[in-house]
């Protein structure tokens, strides 16, 4: 998560059904909140609720065996604070773990030698690095509009971004511009697949992420594309390797909020 990230969903489609905006601001709020307001609505419901005393924090789950003959599963976690590890016994077991954090890094011929700054999306914080040079993001969703733009109002000389399949094809001001997928890079200078050539001082892979469950053996690990309906996920929540095991919020996201309490519920 990024100092400036705004949330890219209006707020009225993300709301809690029984927590509202207006009852924890107690007053009526834009509509495109920044990460941290939107962090503060989320605790709100959490505090109202408290839920939190039934989580264990700062506690990790290293990994989840079942049982076929007792039907129950067993999971290894480590207490971050003490370093102590302990397992317990469970019926059912529901992952939420989100599949946004572990990043998509595709290999570009001759990009482990370029000389600039290159780094993915998930590990961005802030475009002040990046004033006054040549940026080039590859992707064409969600993380490179974002940063592209961000990037270049804070300052880049130039933001150029690199589609797979379809540029996003908005109306960028002078000084950003799409062209098609980088071939190769040979030193500071990107070859694109339609012959242009540009020379940049820094990359970013805004190339999505990766479904990455370390703590599942593979047969219980979902494996799937980033989309809306995950193969092998019964009603897009319980496992079809196990009616035990559910996943809540592996889709592609759109009204998140909403989204996880329907499958929750
Ligand atoms: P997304 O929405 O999963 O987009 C990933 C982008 O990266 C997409 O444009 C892909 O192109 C592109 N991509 C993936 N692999 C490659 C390779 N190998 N070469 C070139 N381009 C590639 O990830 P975001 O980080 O933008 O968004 C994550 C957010 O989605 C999350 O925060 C929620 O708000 C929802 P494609 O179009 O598939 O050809």
């Amino acid at each position: 998560m990024y100092r400036h990230l705004w949330s890219n969903g209006p707020k009225e489609a993300l709301e809690f059904a029984e927590y509202t905006f207006d009852e924890h601001f107690g007053r009526p709020i834009s509509s495109y909140p920044p990460r941290a307001v939107l962090w503060d609505y989320i605790n709100g419901r959490a505090e109202k609720s408290g839920v939190k005393q039934f989580v264990r924090f700062s506690t990790i789950v290293r990994w989840v065996d079942f049982d076929e003959s007792s039907q129950k599963f067993t999971l290894t976690v480590e207490d971050l604070k003490s370093g102590t590890t302990e397992t317990s016994e469970f019926d059912q077991v529901i992952v939420g773990s989100g599949h946004f954090s572990f990043p998509n890094v595709p290999d570009f011929e001759g990009i482990e030698t370029f000389p600039g700054q290159l780094l993915h999306a998930h590990d961005f914080r802030g475009a002040e690095g990046l004033a006054d040079k040549d940026v080039l993001l590859i992707g064409a969703s969600y993380s490179a509009e974002d940063i592209g733009v961000q990037t270049f109002k804070m300052g880049a000389r130039s933001v150029t971004m690199s589609y797979r399949s379809a540029p996003m094809g908005f109306d960028w001001p002078e000084g950003m511009e799409e062209l098609p997928l980088v071939e190769r890079f040979e030193g500071s200078t990107a070859h694109f697949s339609n012959g242009e050539s540009r020379r940049f001082d820094a990359v970013v892979l805004c190339t999505g992420y990766l479904h990455h469950y370390p703590f599942l053996p593979s047969h219980l690990a979902l494996s799937s594309p980033n989309n809306l309906y995950p193969d092998t996920l019964y009603r897009g929540v319980v496992s079809e390797a196990n009616n035990k095991l559910f996943y809540l919020g592996s889709q592609d996201q759109w009204f998140t909020f909403n989204m996880f309490d329907a499958q929750a519920w």
